[in-house]
């Protein structure tokens, strides 16, 4: 005889109102003891809810997005004759999820310095290699880890349920290439880093401590930045820009549109700017691929999304200007404030931080001199700002006071090499020395 059993949100320790970031199963799909039938992702977690029966799942309950705590029912199984006699006590209490951290968290780091330490245990085998690109099937939280950490899900060879790649399964991947003979990973990865462990300090030892979680945004930045740190041989180039004139024309456009609330930002000329350059040297605005057969090429956009950092009280975010190339100076100005108070407010969507071809790190409004961003890959550039000063320049007869703003561009030396770099810094300097070249 068939019995409806209510899978529940099992004990998930101090969580409520946890999302519902992926559902696993579809109505009438055959369901094992324990097969995921729902993900569940709080800040620090993402965790499967299993099924505490066999069978046929009836309903589903729950919505992408739905907010669900311990007790909720996520779905109905009809659970079969057999297996209703066979696991009574299961269907009963469902068994608690493996909560494994989030996919920037702890799961991967600890396995690094175990798997570099010098006394390392045997390597083990590289996990068989299926072909680039083969159809992945993974929940979003399993997506976003291996893109975080670079993983191919079509290499990772999955243990989950119906041929699903779980968290596991990332992990197992990244510790075989990274316990790898040097020369298997350097197949595989591109080098193998012989590093030592992490040091292990109790903090505490030493005086008062207080411990604060990462928050979200910068858990996930900082693998992003990491990887990219790593990964990309990035030189950067540092150029001034005398923007005497320009700052004067800005202050009297800003003073004649005071009435209007219209204000023109250093930033929204530096967007024009940049684009005008990104036009004459086209190699910054790609982004390198590699082919299944592992050539790699370059992909040349011909459009033009600026991608700019904003500080938020809870990390750096990454606002993008669509088609900056067809906007105005007012526009670009008027979008990247609404851009920025979105991101302050936390309220940006995924479109809009996705699709930029080349990234512009402000610090002009708190100061600096000179620093060295970190590419924002799939970029291959990134321009630095700092804050303008007034500087002494020999003008062949004197020094004069000039307003000088410091530029300073990072650049992928795999794509553009430094007289590159180095003309198309000088570029956009001579571009803010007198913005009327943007029109030839
Ligand atoms: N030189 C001198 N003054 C500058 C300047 C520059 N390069 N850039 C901006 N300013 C001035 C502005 O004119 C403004 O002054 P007024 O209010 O008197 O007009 C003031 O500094 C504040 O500007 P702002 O920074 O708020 O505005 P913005 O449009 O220039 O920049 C944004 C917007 C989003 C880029 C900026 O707010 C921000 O978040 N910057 C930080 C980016 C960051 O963290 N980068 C690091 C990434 S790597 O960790």
């Amino acid at each position: 005889m068939s019995q409806l059993i209510e899978v529940k949100v099992p004990d998930i320790g101090d969580y409520h109102d946890v999302p519902v970031i992926d559902i696993c199963v579809k109505p009438g799909e055959t369901v094992k003891v324990d097969d995921a039938l729902v993900t569940l992702e709080s800040d620090k977690a993402t965790m499967d809810v299993p099924s505490s029966a066999a069978g046929t799942v009836k309903e589903i309950r729950v919505r992408l997005g739905d907010k669900v705590s311990e007790g909720a029912v996520v779905v109905i199984v009809e659970a079969s004759a057999s297996a209703t006699d066979a696991a009574p006590a299961q269907a009963a209490a469902a068994p608690a999820p493996t909560a494994s951290p989030a996919p920037v968290a702890a799961s991967v780091a600890p396995a690094v310095p175990a798997a570099t330490a010098v006394a390392a245990p045997p390597p083990a085998p590289l996990p068989a290699v299926p072909p680039l690109g083969a159809k992945a099937h993974a929940s979003p939280s399993v997506r976003l880890l291996a893109r975080e950490l670079g993983v191919d899900l079509g290499r990772v060879t999955p243990t989950g349920p119906k041929g699903r790649i779980v968290k596991e399964d990332v992990v197992a991947y990244v510790k075989g290439v990274l316990t790898a003979t040097p020369a298997t990973a350097a197949a595989s990865l591109g080098g193998g880093l012989d590093l030592l462990p992490w040091p292990k300090v109790d903090f505490a030892k030493f005086g008062p401590v207080e411990i604060k979680p990462l928050a979200r945004i910068k858990k996930i930045s900082a693998q992003n930045l990491a990887r990219n740190w790593v990964m990309i041989p990035a030189v950067t180039y540092h150029e001034d820009a005398d923007i005497t004139d320009l700052e004067a024309f800005r202050v009297a456009t800003n003073r004649e549109n005071e009435k209007s609330g219209l204000k023109i930002t250093m930033l929204a000329f530096l967007i024009k700017a940049c684009v005008a350059a990104l036009k004459k040297f086209p190699e910054f605005n790609s982004s390198l691929t590699t082919a299944e057969n592992g050539e790699m090429s370059l992909v040349l956009k011909q459009y033009f999304h600026i991608a700019f950092a904003a500080d938020t009280p809870n990390g750096l975010v990454v606002p993008v200007i669509k088609n900056a190339d067809q906007k105005s100076v007012a526009q670009l100005a008027t979008e990247s404030g609404e851009l920025a108070k979105k991101a302050r407010e936390g309220k940006l969507t995924p479109a809009e931080m996705s699709g930029a071809c080349f990234t512009i790190s402000s610090l002009g409004g708190i100061g600096g001199t000179y620093f060295s961003p970190i590419v924002n890959a799939p970029e291959v550039a990134i321009l630095g700002v700092n804050k303008s000063v007034m500087k002494p320049v020999w003008n062949g007869r004197e020094f004069a006071p000039r307003l000088i703003l410091p530029l300073s561009l990072t650049a992928d030396h795999r794509v553009i090499d430094g007289a590159l770099a180095t003309r198309f810094n000088v570029h956009v300097a001579q571009l803010l020395a007198d913005m009327r070249r943007v029109l030839l």
